[in-house]
């Protein structure tokens, strides 16, 4: 039993091994431990999706690869031992396996290709010989009962180590043998793979961005207050946080990189490869982007200095008019080289702000994890709405007409940032010694901007923090606060005005549909 287990954990590690090398040949997204990743992530209710980002944060793939790694595990195992009594339908159901994978990566919305089946299928087929084989050598007690009535039978097994029946030897071998191929074949596809993500980084490390025509406005001294504990202004790249759905980060090649934009009330469609952009006028600009996942004192949210063209004068170029100037199109529909869509109101792409399709962060092209070769922002708006990443497509259609991938996930058609603020330190249930402690933190309301922050103590008066100096209207704002504290265990709470005059609201709302509300609060202990 505990062999034919074993030969179902060598079928399944063959399987996986064989497939990934084929998806290194197909395409890296196809292997099956991907593709079915991928639909799980699309499945999976908002709810959950929410609940993982939350535990897990960032590293929500990782966990859910290695959840699909242990339900791939159990699984093998099960049909191995299954095995032992049914062998051929055990390897059936084996095949059965590759089916699944195969319309996982088939029906990837990023697939193009019936080949993307190849991986899953040739690992199934793989996986079913050597289970078919392995269990094959295990001719035990329940497959060959010694039969009593016969004193004439065969000559006895040659191993009669019980449970491990007739062929000890080749089974023992012939595992050994597959998990070394098995492991060969593995570091082989890792070998491609990597090479083929070298490639692209080489490719990302040729790419030279001119300068812009329009620089980013100086920023006033001191809106970066460099206080202890407080988010500098402009987030490093490595610190910016990550939100997508993509298992692996795709690595677009800019040689083939083409972005259309077609669709309603667009009379002159554009197709643009990655030079013919750079060609145009470059706009640099610092802007606050934020995650309608964030809740209230999260981390989703990060200022970068952004370089890019200005998507409207584009979407002149093609023709397009708002719907305020009589064009049939209200919304903007992204979509990426990983098929996620994403829809805008056109009206607010075009009102004058700076919507862009950046190329460039923090003076650099865009890192592939956050959307090389080009992308979408629009201050004031959340991500899910707007900042399409590794974008290819751009089509003027209508919300009537079309959801995009989370509209599709009960999330809200149109999502404007709502006015937060945040309390940066001092942390959670810190201690801190009595006397002035800083308080300080961040604000945004983009492309409104930040007019007042207030702090108040265990629900006592609330109290004006001082504001950093006034950055760009789409950036986030810093603040600070001298609080004099005394002993005992003190609730701190902030809340921020926008500059239409709108105070944050108490009214906690969770992230889904149009992004969590509530004041930040944070417990600490004075001594
Ligand atoms: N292709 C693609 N673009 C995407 C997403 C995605 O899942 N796929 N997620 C969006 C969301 S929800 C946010 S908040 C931003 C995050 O951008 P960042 O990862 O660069 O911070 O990207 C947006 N663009
Ligand atoms: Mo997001």
């Amino acid at each position: 039993m505990a062999a034919a287990a074993l030969s179902g954990l060598a079928a399944g590690y063959a399987a996986l091994a064989v497939a990934e090398l084929a998806a290194v040949a197909v395409r890296p997204e196809a292997s099956p431990v991907t593709a079915v990743g991928g639909a799980a992530i699309d499945r999976t209710p908002s709810a959950v999706k929410d609940w993982a980002i939350r535990n897990f944060g960032t590293n929500d793939k990782l966990m859910l690869q290695l959840g699909i790694l242990t339900v791939l595990a159990v699984l093998a195992a099960t049909l191995g031992a299954a095995a032992l009594r049914f062998r051929g339908a055990a390897s059936a159901g084996v095949l059965l396996f590759g089916v699944v994978g195969a319309l996982a990566a088939t029906g990837r919305p990023d697939s193009t290709s019936p080949l993307d089946a190849v991986p899953s299928v040739a690992g199934a087929l793989v996986a079913a010989v050597v289970l078919f084989a392995l269990v094959g050598r295990l001719t035990g007690p329940d497959a060959a009962p010694p039969a009593p009535s016969a004193p004439s039978a065969p000559p006895a097994p040659r191993s009669t180590v019980s449970g491990w029946g007739l062929d000890r030897r080749g089974f023992v071998v012939g595992v050994a043998g597959m998990a070394a191929v098995s492991t060969g074949a593995g570091f082989l596809g890792r070998r491609l793979n990597a090479a083929g993500a070298q490639n692209a980084a080489a490719s990302r490390a040729t790419v030279e961005l001119p300068p812009p025509a329009s620089a980013a406005p100086a920023l006033p001294r001191g809106v970066d207050l460099r206080l202890p504990g407080l988010s500098p202004f402009t987030t490093p790249t490595a610190d910016f946080y990550r939100v997508d759905t993509a298992l692996t980060v795709p690595r677009v090649d800019i040689g083939s990189w083409k972005l259309r934009i077609h669709g309603q009330g667009v009379s002159r469609p554009l197709t643009l490869g990655f030079p013919e952009l750079l060609r145009r006028p470059l706009v640099e600009r610092d802007i606050t982007l934020t995650c309608v996942s964030n809740e209230v004192g999260g981390s989703y949210v990060g200022t970068a200095r952004w370089l890019g063209v200005r998507l409207a004068d584009l979407l002149e170029e093609a023709g397009v008019r708002p719907p305020s100037k009589g064009g049939p199109a209200d919304q903007l529909v992204a979509r990426s080289v990983d098929g996620m869509t994403l829809g805008t109101p056109v009206e607010t792409v075009m009102d004058g702000r700076d919507a862009l399709l950046a190329v460039g962060m923090n003076g650099e092209p865009l890192p592939f994890a956050h959307g090389f070769p080009v992308r979408m922002l629009v201050p004031g708006l959340f991500g899910y709405v707007s900042a399409c990443k590794w974008i290819r497509d751009i089509e003027l259609t209508t919300f009537d007409a079309y959801d995009p991938y989370w509209v599709r996930r009960d999330w809200a058609a149109e999502a404007p940032v709502k006015t937060e603020s945040r309390i940066d330190t001092p942390k959670p249930f810190a201690n801190v010694r009595a006397g002035t402690v800083v308080v300080a933190g961040v604000a945004w309301a983009q492309h409104k901007g930040i007019d007042r922050v207030e702090v108040r103590v265990d629900g006592g008066a609330w109290r004006r923090a001082e504001l950093a100096a006034e950055g760009p209207v789409d950036t986030w704002r810093q603040w600070s606060w001298e609080w004099p504290a005394t002993p005992g265990t003190r609730t701190l709470e902030v809340r921020a005005t926008d500059r239409t005059g709108y105070t944050q609201t108490d009214k906690r709302a969770r992230p889904v549909p149009d992004g969590a509300s509530g004041w930040h609060s944070v417990v600490v202990t004075v001594a």
